[in-house]
């Protein structure tokens, strides 16, 4: 009678002592939707705001940035703010120079507070202005530098998680502080920012969008002109930032998105697969995550995990503008792109 059981326990000691395990015992993790470990968080801007003013006093700029990586608190100690994504505030005050180097992770900068500043990639300097989008991509040398009279505030979005998951992070610090400029100021955008319009001679066409500054004046200019359209009911007037050769997403990785939320503006409820981060450029609101509201205002960052049952509404007097960083090209390229619209109560959640 027994020795079947002593049998069978004598077999999971075997195979467990030698690194397998029975599909029986973990078939709870193939779950019949995603479960992540991440949790929606929210950093408001009057903590950021704090932590950055201290974090001129505190920290120089060294070797490394100034730059406060947001740790999602379901991620324990991993460098992550979704599963794919991280996202950080970093600083620069006048006179300083982040010295140059270069990652396999792709970034991109979103500029919060001030104006003139630049990062250099590959010799090129990209001047920031407050709303714009500058693309620092995969293994291109970049430094970042500050000769104006104020302090700047940006917002990072890199995707390291994911880099790092497929065991493909390289990194390597320039030999001098700053790559020499041997390229026109803004010269992408001389080149390549004028909309549909790309040069015909620049015949080499890469993953990684040529474009390095999409101006929160193009931005703006295009949400103004289509804020009249229906919009999206799930993500309003939503326009993702192209490639302006291939008009796919900005880098191979990692997309952005900027996204007007009309006064007034109720958006329904949908839960979509992967992950993304917002930034709060303009306006108040409140996206309600899982039941659970998240109150914002200009400055804030919010974390989404992937099909996190999530939807937006304007609580403010003014249009409300979210950018945001997702991970979209990757789940598109995979196939792995699924979307699913709350049905009930006209597409909206109860608060918990
Ligand atoms: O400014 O190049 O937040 O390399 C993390 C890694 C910023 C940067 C971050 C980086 C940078
Ligand atoms: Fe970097």
């Amino acid at each position: 009678m027994n020795a079947p059981i002593r049998h069978a326990d004598a077999f999971h000691k075997l195979i467990h002592e030698n690194h397998m395990y029975g599909l029986w015992e973990i078939a709870s993790q193939m779950t019949p939707q995603p479960r992540p470990e991440a949790i929606p968080h929210l950093w408001k801007w009057s903590l950021l705001e704090r932590v950055v003013e201290q974090s001129c006093t505190a920290v120089p700029v060294g070797d490394e940035r100034r730059a406060m990586q947001l740790f999602n608190p379901g991620l324990k100690d991993q460098w992550a703010t979704t599963s794919t994504l991280i996202a950080a505030v970093q600083v620069l005050m006048p006179g300083e120079v982040a010295r140059s180097h270069r990652h396999s992770p792709s970034a991109i900068r979103f500029i919060m507070k001030g104006n003139g500043a630049y990062t250099a990639v590959e010799g090129e300097k990209v001047v920031m202005r407050e709303g714009d989008l500058v693309l620092t991509p995969s293994w291109q040398w970049h430094d970042h530098g500050n000769e104006t009279g104020e302090t700047v505030v940006w917002m990072d979005g890199l995707d390291v998680p994911l880099a790092k998951a497929l065991d493909c992070i390289f990194f390597e610090m320039y030999r001098e502080r700053q790559v020499p400029a041997t390229k026109p100021v803004n010269g992408s955008q001389a080149m390549y920012g004028h909309g549909r319009l790309s040069p015909t001679w620049m015949t080499q066409v890469s993953k990684i969008s040529p474009l390095l500054l999409y101006s929160w004046e193009q931005t703006t200019e295009a949400l103004r002109a289509l804020r009249d359209r229906d919009g999206s009911p799930y993500e309003g007037v939503a326009l993702e930032y192209t490639h302006p050769q291939t008009g796919g997403p900005v880098l191979p990785t990692l997309g952005c998105r900027v996204q007007l939320i009309r006064a007034g503006e109720r958006l329904r409820a949908r839960r979509v697969t992967g992950s993304a981060v917002f930034c709060v450029a303009q306006g108040k609101g409140r996206t309600v995550i899982d039941g659970r509201p998240y109150d914002w205002s200009k400055g804030d960052i919010l974390a989404l995990p992937s099909w996190a049952l999530h939807e937006h509404a304007n609580t403010g007097k003014e249009d409300a503008i979210l950018f945001s960083i997702h991970d979209r090209p990757v789940i598109e390229a995979l196939g792995f792109y699924r979307e699913e619209a709350l049905a009930e109560n006209g597409g909206h959640q109860h608060i918990s």
